[in-house]
Protein backbone atom coordinates (compact mmCIF):
# COMPACT_ATOMS: atom_id res chain seq x y z
CA UNK A 1 0.00 0.00 0.00
CA UNK A 2 1.04 3.39 -0.46
CA UNK A 3 3.59 4.86 1.68
CA UNK A 4 4.39 1.61 3.70
CA UNK A 5 7.87 -0.21 3.39
CA UNK A 6 8.14 -2.37 0.55
CA UNK A 7 10.56 -5.49 0.24
CA UNK A 8 12.31 -4.61 -2.75
CA UNK A 9 13.25 -0.61 -1.99
CA UNK A 10 16.94 -0.10 -1.18
CA UNK A 11 16.19 3.04 0.61
CA UNK A 12 13.19 1.41 2.88
CA UNK A 13 15.76 -0.99 4.06
CA UNK A 14 18.17 2.05 4.71
CA UNK A 15 15.62 3.34 6.85
CA UNK A 16 14.86 0.20 8.38
CA UNK A 17 18.57 -0.40 9.35
CA UNK A 18 18.93 -3.47 7.25
CA UNK A 19 20.97 -1.79 4.35
CA UNK A 20 24.11 0.43 5.41
CA UNK A 21 24.58 3.93 5.10
CA UNK A 22 26.19 6.94 6.07
CA UNK A 23 23.70 8.79 7.79
CA UNK A 24 24.17 12.53 8.28
CA UNK A 25 20.96 13.36 9.62
CA UNK A 26 17.70 12.06 11.16
CA UNK A 27 14.41 13.46 11.49
CA UNK A 28 11.31 11.90 12.30
CA UNK A 29 9.98 11.65 9.20
CA UNK A 30 13.43 11.65 7.21
CA UNK A 31 16.70 10.16 6.48
CA UNK A 32 19.71 11.92 5.10
CA UNK A 33 22.10 10.20 4.16
CA UNK A 34 25.79 9.89 1.97
CA UNK A 35 25.88 9.17 -1.88
CA UNK A 36 27.45 6.30 -2.57
CA UNK A 37 28.35 7.47 -6.08
CA UNK A 38 28.67 10.90 -4.97
CA UNK A 39 28.53 13.57 -8.07
CA UNK A 40 29.84 16.38 -6.07
CA UNK A 41 31.79 17.19 -2.61
CA UNK A 42 28.85 17.21 -0.71
CA UNK A 43 26.20 14.66 -2.32
CA UNK A 44 23.73 13.63 0.13
CA UNK A 45 20.34 12.34 -0.57
CA UNK A 46 17.34 12.90 1.91
CA UNK A 47 14.47 10.77 1.80
CA UNK A 48 11.48 10.36 3.92
CA UNK A 49 10.76 7.34 5.51
CA UNK A 50 7.51 6.32 4.23
CA UNK A 51 7.72 4.87 0.72
CA UNK A 52 6.41 6.71 -2.03
CA UNK A 53 7.33 6.50 -5.37
CA UNK A 54 8.53 9.83 -6.74
CA UNK A 55 8.24 13.29 -5.11
CA UNK A 56 5.07 14.21 -6.95
CA UNK A 57 3.38 10.68 -5.07
CA UNK A 58 4.89 12.46 -1.95
CA UNK A 59 3.72 15.50 -2.15
CA UNK A 60 0.36 14.92 -3.05
CA UNK A 61 -0.21 11.95 -0.40
CA UNK A 62 1.68 13.74 2.48
CA UNK A 63 2.75 17.14 1.77
CA UNK A 64 3.71 18.03 5.25
CA UNK A 65 6.72 15.40 5.17
CA UNK A 66 7.13 16.75 1.56
CA UNK A 67 8.05 19.68 3.27
CA UNK A 68 10.65 18.13 5.40
CA UNK A 69 12.36 16.89 3.08
CA UNK A 70 13.08 20.43 1.50
CA UNK A 71 13.85 21.30 4.94
CA UNK A 72 16.02 18.64 5.58
CA UNK A 73 17.93 19.05 2.61
CA UNK A 74 18.15 23.05 3.37
CA UNK A 75 20.00 21.65 6.95
CA UNK A 76 22.08 19.26 5.04
CA UNK A 77 23.92 22.20 3.37
CA UNK A 78 24.20 24.35 6.32
CA UNK A 79 25.95 21.25 8.25
CA UNK A 80 27.91 20.86 5.62
CA UNK A 81 28.68 24.50 5.22
CA UNK A 82 28.11 24.60 1.20
CA UNK A 83 24.91 27.13 2.26
CA UNK A 84 26.95 30.23 1.39
CA UNK A 85 28.33 29.20 -1.62
CA UNK A 86 25.30 27.66 -3.12
CA UNK A 87 23.97 24.25 -3.89
CA UNK A 88 21.32 22.39 -5.64
CA UNK A 89 18.58 19.93 -4.64
CA UNK A 90 17.22 17.53 -7.43
CA UNK A 91 14.65 15.53 -7.44
CA UNK A 92 14.85 13.57 -10.54
CA UNK A 93 11.72 12.19 -11.22
CA UNK A 94 10.90 8.81 -13.90
CA UNK A 95 13.39 6.95 -15.99
CA UNK A 96 14.16 9.44 -18.60
CA UNK A 97 15.22 11.85 -16.08
CA UNK A 98 17.68 9.53 -14.61
CA UNK A 99 15.30 7.95 -11.67
CA UNK A 100 17.27 4.74 -10.48
CA UNK A 101 15.74 4.01 -7.52
CA UNK A 102 11.82 4.50 -7.18
CA UNK A 103 11.41 6.12 -3.82
CA UNK A 104 11.53 9.68 -3.21
CA UNK A 105 14.72 11.18 -2.54
CA UNK A 106 15.87 14.59 -2.89
CA UNK A 107 19.71 14.91 -3.98
CA UNK A 108 22.01 17.86 -2.21
CA UNK A 109 25.02 18.58 -4.10
CA UNK A 110 27.33 21.39 -3.15
CA UNK A 111 31.06 22.17 -3.08
CA UNK A 112 31.86 22.85 -6.03
CA UNK A 113 31.11 24.81 -9.20
CA UNK A 114 27.62 23.67 -10.61
CA UNK A 115 26.81 24.44 -13.90
CA UNK A 116 23.43 26.54 -14.76
CA UNK A 117 20.99 24.17 -16.07
CA UNK A 118 17.82 25.91 -16.64
P1 LIG B 1 18.35 8.59 -8.75
O1 LIG B 1 17.87 10.04 -8.74
O2 LIG B 1 17.23 7.58 -8.58
O3 LIG B 1 19.23 8.28 -9.93
O4 LIG B 1 19.30 8.49 -7.49
C1 LIG B 1 19.58 7.31 -6.83
C2 LIG B 1 20.88 7.53 -6.12
O5 LIG B 1 21.02 6.54 -5.14
C3 LIG B 1 22.11 7.45 -7.03
O6 LIG B 1 22.81 8.69 -7.01
C4 LIG B 1 22.93 6.33 -6.40
O7 LIG B 1 24.32 6.57 -6.43
C5 LIG B 1 22.38 6.30 -4.98
N1 LIG B 1 22.52 5.06 -4.27
C6 LIG B 1 23.03 5.05 -2.98
O8 LIG B 1 23.39 6.08 -2.44
N2 LIG B 1 23.12 3.86 -2.31
C7 LIG B 1 22.79 2.68 -2.90
O9 LIG B 1 22.93 1.63 -2.26
C8 LIG B 1 22.28 2.73 -4.26
C9 LIG B 1 22.14 3.91 -4.91
I1 LIG B 1 21.75 0.97 -5.30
Amino acid sequence: MAGEPQADCLFCKIVAGEVPATIVRESETTVAFRDINPQAPTHVLVIPKVHYANARELAAAAPAIAADVVREAGEVAADEKVDATGYRIVFNTGPGAGQTVFHAHAHVLGGRDLQRLV
